[in-house]
C-alpha cells in the first residue's frame, strides 16, 4: 500500500464548559488530526495529547510540529520503500510502524495519532470495525463519566443531572483539601445514592506519602476506586496504601478497592513493576498515553495475566477518538466502568458522529475502520493550522 498523502490538521473545538483538574484547567480542546491518502481511501487519526502539556510531556501544539517536521515524512518515505520495517499493507494489523516507535520513543501520543489513522484506512479498505481487529467481545459497556475539581455543591449539582442521564459510575477529581467533602456529599444525597453510581475519585497524583490515612478513609467512605493517588514516584507508598486497603476489605470479604495507576503507566514494564510490587491494583488503559491502540491491547492482555484491574481511560476526545476508545472498551478484560461517555460531554462543536448512549450503556462501534469519516465543513471550520507532508 502506498500512502499519497499526510496532512497534519491543528484543530480547536470549544468546550461546553471549562475542565479543571488538579494540574490545571481545560477551556477549549486543542487537538491535532491526522488524515492519511492512499489512492481513494482515507484514514483519520487523533492526537489526544491536551492544549498544555501538563498531564504527559507532549502537547497539542508540539505534536502537530512533530508530525509535521519528522513523523509523517518518515512514514511518507517508510512507505515508498516496500519491505523497509514499518512498511506494507501490514502495518495497521500490527499496530503502527516499529521503525517510527524506535526513532522517537518520546512521543508517544503523536505516534498513537499515525497509528489510529493507519489503521481506521487499513480496516476502511477491508470493510472490518476497529473492534473485531482488536478483539472487542461486548456490544455494549457501561457508560463512565468523569467530573473536574469544584465545590461539593456543584459536584453534587452536576452528579444528579448525570444519573439522571443514565451514568452509573462517576470518576470525580479530587486533591488535598477537596476530597472527603465531596464524597461525603455525594454519597449523602438522596438522588445520587438511590441511583446506586459507584464513585470513583481520581487524583492526578496530587496526594503524598503523608497523605496515606486521607486516602484509606476515602475508600473507607465509599470511593470505588482511587486513580492515581500519588505521584507516579511514591512506590513504595503506593504499596504500603495497597496494604492498607487490603486489609480493610480482608474482615468483609469484599474486594479491596482498588488502586488504578493513571500516569504511572506508559510502557508494558511499568505495569508489570507495579504489579510486582503490588503498588496498584489496576491500570486506567489509554491509548495516547502507553502509543497507541495495539499497544493498549498488550496492556489490557498483561492486566490480564498479571490479575491488575483494568479500565479504558479517555483523554477529552473528540468523537473519534472516543469511537476508538469504546472499541477497545469492548474487550473483555475491561472489568472496571471506564471514561466511557460520548464528546458531546465536553465539546459544543465536533466533526465527527459521536458514541451512542443508551439506557447507561455506551454502544461498541461496528462500522468499518475507527470512525465514520468526519463533517468536512465543521473539521474546515474549526481548524487553525494544516500542513501537507512531503516524502
Ligand atoms: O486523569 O483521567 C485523567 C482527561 C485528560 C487527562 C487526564 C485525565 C482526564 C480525564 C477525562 O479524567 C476522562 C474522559 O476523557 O472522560
Ligand atoms: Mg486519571
Amino acid at each position: 500500500m502506498d500512502l499519497t498523502a499526510a496532512d497534519a490538521l491543528l484543530c480547536e473545538f470549544p468546550l461546553v464548559e471549562p475542565f479543571a483538574a488538579s494540574h490545571g484547567t481545560t477551556t477549549a480542546r486543542t487537538v491535532t488530526i491526522v488524515r492519511l491518502v492512499a489512492g481513494d481511501a482515507e484514514g483519520w487519526g487523533e492526537c489526544s495529547a491536551l492544549p498544555a502539556a501538563t498531564y504527559t510531556a507532549e502537547s497539542a501544539a508540539g505534536c502537530f510540529e512533530s508530525l509535521t517536521a519528522e513523523l509523517l515524512p518518515a512514514l511518507l518515505s517508510d512507505h515508498a520503500a516496500p519491505g523497509a520495517d514499518g512498511a506494507g499493507a501490514d502495518v495497521g494489523s500490527v499496530g503502527g510502524p516499529p521503525s517510527l516507535r524506535r526513532a522517537s520513543p518520546d512521543a508517544p501520543m503523536a505516534l498513537a495519532a499515525i497509528e489510529m489513522a493507519l489503521l481506521d484506512l487499513h480496516l476502511r479498505i477491508e470493510g472490518r470495525s476497529l473492534g473485531a481487529h482488536l478483539g472487542a467481545t461486548r456490544a455494549r459497556v457501561r457508560a463512565g463519566v468523569s467530573l473536574g475539581l469544584d465545590t461539593p455543591d456543584r459536584v453534587v449539582e452536576r452528579a444528579r443531572t448525570l444519573v439522571a442521564d443514565g451514568y452509573r459510575r462517576l470518576k470525580v477529581k479530587i486533591q488535598p483539601g477537596h476530597d472527603g467533602a465531596v464524597l461525603d456529599a455525594l454519597r449523602s444525597d438522596a438522588i445520587v445514592e438511590r441511583s446506586g453510581a459507584e464513585i470513583q475519585l481520581d487524583a492526578n497524583g496530587a496526594y503524598g506519602p503523608d497523605d496515606l490515612d486521607v486516602l484509606v478513609d476515602l475508600a473507607r467512605a465509599g470511593a470505588s476506586a482511587l486513580e492515581q493517588p500519588l505521584a507516579p514516584d511514591h512506590v513504595d507508598a503506593a504499596a504500603e496504601l495497597v496494604g492498607r486497603l487490603d486489609d480493610l476489605a480482608t474482615p468483609t470479604g469484599r474486594r479491596p478497592v482498588p488502586v488504578v495507576a493513571d500516569e504511572a503507566v506508559t510502557t508494558l514494564d511499568d505495569a508489570d513493576t507495579l504489579a510486582d510490587r503490588r503498588a496498584a491494583t489496576g491500570v486506567s488503559i489509554k491509548p495516547a498515553r502507553v502509543g497507541g491502540l495495539t499497544v493498549a491491547r498488550d496492556l489490557h492482555d498483561l492486566c490480564r495475566r498479571r490479575g491488575l484491574a483494568a479500565t479504558a481511560g479517555g483523554m477529552l476526545e473528540t468523537g473519534l477518538g472516543r469511537h476508538a476508545l469504546a472499541a477497545l472498551a469492548g474487550l473483555p478484560g475491561f472489568d472496571l466502568t471506564g471514561d466511557l461517555s460520548p464528546a458531546g460531554r465536553w465539546l459544543a462543536v465536533d466533526a465527527w458522529a459521536d458514541l451512542e448512549l443508551v439506557d447507561g450503556e455506551i454502544v461498541v462501534p461496528t462500522g468499518p475502520g475507527v470512525a465514520p469519516p468526519p463533517d468536512r465543513n465543521v473539521l474546515d471550520a474549526n481548524t487553525i493550522d494544516r500542513r501537507e507532508a512531503r516524502r
